[in-house]
Parts: C-alpha cells; structure tokens; sequence
C-alpha cells in the first residue's frame, strides 16, 4: 500500500499543479479538487487537459506545457520525474519511475534537441538502444518495468545558442582524441610485438647458435681398408671434425689394421700437439683440446692418411 499512497502524493502534487495553472488561466474558482487515489498506478497523469492520452497532442493541451523547457508528454506505466536537457550530450533526458511496461510519448521542440540530419533521433532507455516511433518531432518510446531513464539523442542543441556548435565540436574532438589513443594503443601494440617478435627471433637465433655450436665430444675413426691408399683425402671419418674449446676427440680404430691420430703432417712430421700412438683394433684413445685452432693430423703408419681437427 505504500507504493500506492506514494503515487497518490505524487497524483495529488501534479493534480493540483495543473489545476492552479487552469485556474490562473481559465480564472476557475473551483478549489474543492481533491487527488484520486482512485488512479490507476499506470496512469501517471491523470485525466486533466494538460496530459492527455489521445496520440495526438490537442491543441487545447499546449498551454499547460508551454514552457520551453517543459516538453510536453504524455506516459503510461510510470510517471516522469523530470525531463531535462542534457546539453552535453545534445539529448533531452527523462528521469522517470515506472512499475509497468508502459509508453512515453513526447513532442520535442524547437528549442530543445535537433534531429540528426536525416531527421531522426537516437534513443536509449537506461543505456539501451530502443526502437521507437516517430511522427514529426513526436517519439513515441516504449519502456519496461522499472525503466528510470530515457534519453533522446540528436545532432544540436539550440536553445544553447551557438555554444552547442562548439559543444558538438568538443564531441568530435574527443572522438577524434578517442581514435588517436586508439590509433596511438594500436601503434604501441605494433611496437610492442614487433620488439616481442624481435626478441623471439633473437632468442631462436641464440638459440640456433648453440645448436649450431660445435660438440664438447665426437668420435673420429680411420675408414675401413684405409691400411692400404685409395681412401685418400678421407681415410678418417670424419676427416675434418669441430669441437668446441675444451672439447675431447676419441680416436677409435674400427678397422682391422692398427693406426695413430698425431697432429702434424706427413710431409713435415708431427707437430707435438698430441699423439694417440698405435691404436689397435677396437681400442680408443681421447684427445682433449683447450685452445681454438685447426690442428691437422696424420697416420704415422699409413702417410695418406691425414684429417683436420678444428676447435672453436
Ligand atoms: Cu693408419
């Protein structure tokens, strides 16, 4: 019952309102009006001339909402707390309270939001886009429950004078800075995976480095039948091998004659660097470089044997 005693208050101030603007017009001497708490919730504006419910606003109705800055409406379901001009937004706003689906209709004027160019509007009610129908400057906006604002959106406002240009500049201007921080976001987006981007190929790159850096340990050995000439230049396997500094050779013999891995050359000798001496069949012998170079080496039983070590 609280809900209804409310909107009897409610009927009771509008009733009375109106009834003193039809009496200083109309010179009515009646004064024994009471409110209805007989209306209907749905019908937030009772019966008097100034709001009607017949769609099409009679002229007898214009005087009650003549002032500029009253719209004249009509609303079923609820009832308007205030319709107001939001200049900032170029939109007339209505503040209402509603209980039941129900349907706003309002003339717009002159003075208050100018359509877009095509001579519509947009409208939302509590931030929703809603369909609408529009006769002249007449909206006819259906709400559901509970709706508390409607906003009427268009291209201007004039009652503002020419500050509503500037005000539509300001708009375009901070759509404008919205686009350039989008822009500038998206740039810096850019930025940012592409120095993503670079820092991945860079880390494949290292990464393909390391792969591609040489073992800390391989295994060369004399190819079979190298014992007699004709294997020359590769009677070792692999006949230049890469290690990496520090790395360790093991010379294995796989093959049936007995052979030497001795750094130097056949035709100046050995260097002194190392010497796996007679490796016999199946035997092995490591060799462990620590200082980059290319040490070359040789069989010193069979001479046409010669291979290259590379340390990196
Ligand atoms: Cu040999």
């Amino acid at each position: 019952m609280a809900g209804v005693d409310k909107f009897g208050v409610i009927f009771s101030v509008a009733f009375v309102a109106a009834m003193i603007i039809i009496m200083a017009t109309v010179l009515q001497t009646d004064s024994s009006f009471t409110p209805s708490t007989d209306s209907t919730p749905t019908q937030t504006y009772s019966p008097p001339p100034t709001q009607t419910y017949s769609p099409p606003p009679t002229p007898q109705a214009a005087p009650q909402t003549s002032s500029s800055d009253n719209l004249k409406y009509t609303i079923r379901g609820g009832i308007v707390d205030s319709v107001s001009p939001d200049e900032n937004h170029n939109a007339v706003k209505i503040m209402m309270d509603s209980r039941l689906d129900g349907q706003l209709t309002i003339t717009l004027t002159s003075d208050s939001v100018t359509p877009f160019d095509d001579g519509t509007y947009f409208v939302t009610v509590d931030g929703e886009e809603v369909e609408f129908t529009q006769v002249g400057k007449r909206l006819t906006i259906d709400f559901m429950a509970n709706s508390q604002k409607i906003m009427i959106y268009g291209e201007g406002y004039k009652s503002g004078g020419h500050d509503m240009n500037s005000m539509g500049h300001s708009d375009d201007s901070k759509e404008h800075e919205a686009m350039m921080a989008a822009d500038k976001a998206a740039a810096d987006k850019a930025a940012a995976d592409k120095a993503a981007a670079d820092k991945a190929a860079a880390a494949a790159a290292k990464a393909a480095a390391a792969a591609a850096k040489a073992p800390m340990a391989l295994t060369i050995e004399p190819v079979a039948g190298s014992g007699a000439p004709g294997c020359e230049p590769e009677c070792y396997s692999p006949s230049t091998a890469t290690i990496s500094a520090g790395g360790t050779v093991t010379f294995t013999n796989t093959d049936t004659a007995p052979h030497t891995s001795t750094s130097g050359s056949a035709a100046n000798g050995p260097d002194g660097v190392f010497d796996t001496s007679l490796i016999m069949m199946n035997a092995s012998f490591d060799v462990t470089l620590s200082d980059a170079g290319t040490y070359p080496y040789f069989c010193m039983v069979h001479p046409w044997m010669e291979g290259t070590v590379i340390v990196e």
